[in-house]
């Protein structure tokens, strides 16, 4: 059974096809979701445009959500062609790399600015913008977060911020697009090696020191993402909203 058949999504946030984004649009596309895709800027399009024509994607747009007119041009072009939409999937984050290294207390206003704005505030503009074509239809919008928002990771730093504001930002926009049927969620991933990963340094001993603690004794997959993506954004669960879901073998609920 096709569960989002005759659905139509758009998905902030395939890199390549390491990405979490990008295993959340083919868990969609099997389901019979018709998805559009936009990309950050011309190094990636030559990446994202063979991944997204091969599930039969017509629209592919650049999308960097520091810019204003990109983000106007894509949901003009979505409500030409399609006239409305029923799923946004939001998985984009960004840090200056001296951020994400130096100590927390280091941060300056620009760095911050920075994180805040492509990791949190697009959210809200996003959602803005998706909600004029969701009017009548139960529409989805999820995004991607991390436990640094809860708990401190040493490096995670002003994206630990970020997220915060970002879980802050799903419960406020919720509040907002309850009343219009529109319901607004959150998955906390454990680590996955993606590329904002790769630049990371010590993540491989990182995934070591989850494993070893979580429930499950294991690390998880995109593909494990996408999943529970698919719950969020079906009739599966009409009645969640405003909710942070974990998907990370159980390492968050661990004291000791
Ligand atoms: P990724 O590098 O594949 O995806 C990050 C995306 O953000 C990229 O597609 C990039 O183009 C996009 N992006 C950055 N700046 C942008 C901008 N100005 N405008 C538009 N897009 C921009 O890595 P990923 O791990 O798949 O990350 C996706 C989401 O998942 C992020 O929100 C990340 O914080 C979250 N997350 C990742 C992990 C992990 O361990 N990989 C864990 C939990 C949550
Ligand atoms: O959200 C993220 C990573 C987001 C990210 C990654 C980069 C690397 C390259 C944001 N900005 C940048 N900027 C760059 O220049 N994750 C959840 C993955 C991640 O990143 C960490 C982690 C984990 C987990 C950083 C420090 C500690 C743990």
């Amino acid at each position: 059974m096709e569960m989002l058949k005759g659905k139509r999504a758009v998905i902030f946030g395939v890199a390549n096809e390491r990405s979490i984004a990008w295993a959340i649009s083919q868990a969609l596309h099997g389901q019979g979701a018709e998805i559009a895709f936009t990309y950050a800027g011309e190094i990636l399009e030559k990446r994202v445009r063979p991944l997204a024509e091969g599930i039969g994607a017509k629209i592919i747009l650049p999308c960097d959500v520091t810019k204003d007119e990109e983000i106007d041009q894509v949901f003009d072009t979505l409500r030409k062609e399609w006239g409305g939409l029923d799923i946004l999937i939001h998985a984009i984050a960004f840090a200056a790399k001296e951020d994400l290294s130096n100590p927390y207390v280091q941060t300056g206003r620009q760095g911050f600015h920075l994180a805040l704005d492509v990791s949190a505030y697009s959210l809200v503009v996003l959602s803005r913008h998706a909600a004029a074509l969701m009017e009548g239809r139960k529409g989805s919008i999820l995004t991607m977060t991390y436990m640094g928002s809860e708990k401190v990771i040493p490096h995670y730093n002003v994206m630990g911020v970020a997220k915060a504001a970002l879980e802050a930002s799903v419960r406020y926009l919720a509040h907002d697009l309850g009343p219009k049927g529109i319901r607004v969620n959150a998955i906390s991933a454990g680590p996955i090696k993606t590329l904002a990963a790769a630049g990371i340094s010590g993540f491989r001993e990182m995934l070591h020191y989850s494993s070893d603690r979580a429930p499950l004794k294991r690390n998880i997959d995109a593909e494990e993402v996408a999943q529970a993506a698919l719950y969020l954004v079906s009739d599966m669960s009409s009645a969640v909203t405003g909710e942070v879901v974990h998907v990370d073998a159980g390492y968050n609920i661990m004291g000791m």
